[in-house]
């Protein structure tokens, strides 16, 4: 275990024994096991110090220069200093770095666009979309009214399930949305933000790119930007884009006001400026060009896994991938083992992913016929196509042999020694 990073080793924390040996175990499970989960990282050692530290102090209710409460100083520099970190990174005119987190830069976005009521067209949740583009267990679809459109359906002859566009215009056309939303949680493809552009401009809505997943990938260059082309683009920060837990809202000068309104006072108290702090240095780190190195290599180590599943006897949804996940259809596998039942035994063997619906699945989202996999992490530690089509037969083993206690085991034990060879947290 990295000393430096273990709670046991840090004085401060000796008071507490209870939280040391769990914060420790947390730290040894990351370093031992496989993150394969697409929306996980490592951050950089820099990004958790600055998390750690005494802006958790303040509040600073409101923006930098329009404080409700005195001693903001320092923090509006550390503020200004993200936001201006942020919009160098993708090319913007403002950003809000105070959303909690995707959801809630999601519900800011729709609060600063809309009106209760308003209809809005974004991707069915079995088909991809996030719980924020109007799942029935959101509240989000208790405020708006949504549409849904989905992907083709399966075509193993061809490209199959990719958002059907037919279907996203007919919608638009029929229900006249006031907000379209591009993007997804569980999309393998690219997404074209400019044909979602001219189908919003057609029925004269306004287009919000939910970029949670995307956006390392978009700042390294790795995909196209969907900024200066959407209205407002919302995403998390600790996905692709490897920062502190939280999310962002990029959009144009003349949406700042409605946008920051919309996070501070309508959705949000006071900002968490430690995070603000770490999201200034995880931003830092993408303008360099090794982010850059980073986002296309975590591209080509998905295909290098999507290609060595297939190999395996497993469908892709959509039958490969363009970006950091891969969607995997168990049904062809094994038409007996559900998403639940191949992520237990899973991550009993030390791979830590998670179920997934696939188009249309008929079971429940709590149980599922698809796992996700992700290459975001697997990659900052420094993995490759090598390590891809390992982890690859590992996850086929450990699914053939679910049954056999020894077998899975054995590929726990092959699974802690290939991380040992890759730790997160590598002494300096
Ligand atoms: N939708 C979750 C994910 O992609 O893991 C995050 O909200």
């Amino acid at each position: 275990m990295t000393s430096s990073l273990a709670a046991s080793t840090n004085p401060a924390l000796e008071a507490d024994p209870a939280l040391v040996a769990l914060l420790d175990a947390e730290l040894a499970r990351q370093e031992s096991t496989l993150q394969l989960i697409a929306s996980e990282n490592f951050t950089s050692r820099a990004v958790l110090a600055a998390s750690g530290t005494v802006l958790t102090n303040k509040y600073s209710e409101g923006y930098p220069g329009r404080r409700y409460y005195g001693g903001n100083q320092v923090i509006d520099e550390v503020e200004d200093l993200a936001r201006e970190r942020l919009k160098q990174l993708f090319g913007a005119e403002h950003a809000n770095v105070q959303p909690h987190a995707g959801a809630n830069a999601n519900l800011a976005a729709y609060m600063a666009l809309l009106d209760a009521g308003d209809t809005i067209l974004a991707m069915r949740l079995d088909h991809g979309g996030h719980l924020t583009h109007g799942s029935p267990a959101s509240i989000t679809s208790k405020v708006w009214n949504f549409v849904s459109y989905g992907v083709t359906p399966r075509n193993d002859a061809g490209p199959g399930e990719v958002i059907d566009f037919d279907q996203v215009r007919d919608l638009a056309l029929q229900h006249k949305p006031k907000l379209i939303v591009a993007g997804s949680t569980a999309y393998a493809r690219t997404i074209d933000a400019t044909v979602f552009r001219q189908i919003a401009d057609e029925v004269g809505a306004k287009l919000m790119f939910d970029a949670a997943h995307p956006a390392g990938l978009i700042a390294g260059g790795a995909h196209p930007s969907p900024v200066g082309i959407a209205d407002v683009v919302t995403f998390t920060t600790h996905k692709t884009l490897r920062g502190p837990r939280g999310g962002a809202i990029l959009c144009s000068a003349e949406l700042a006001k409605k946008v920051d309104g919309a996070i501070f006072p309508g959705l949000q108290g006071g900002p968490l400026e430690h995070t603000i702090a770490a999201k200034a240095v995880a931003f830092l780190e993408a303008l360099q060009p090794s982010f850059s190195t980073y986002a296309h290599q975590i591209v080509t180590n998905a295909k290098a896994m999507a290609v060595a599943l297939q190999a395996e006897g497993f469908r892709l949804v959509s039958g490969g991938t363009d970006n950091h996940m891969v969607l995997v259809d168990l049904t062809s596998f094994d038409a007996e083992l559900t998403g639940k039942e191949a992520q237990e035994v899973l991550d009993r063997a030390g791979i830590t992913c998670n179920r997934n619906t696939i188009p249309d699945d008929p079971r429940s989202p709590f149980v599922t016929s698809g796992l996700r996999f992700g290459t975001p992490a697997t990659t900052t530690t420094g993995m490759g196509p090598e390590e891809m089509t390992q982890i690859a037969a590992l996850v086929s083993r450990t699914l053939r042999h679910r049954n056999d206690a020894t077998a899975v085991a054995a590929v726990r034990s092959e699974v802690a020694a290939l991380c040992a060879g890759f730790p997160p947290y590598p002494e300096r």
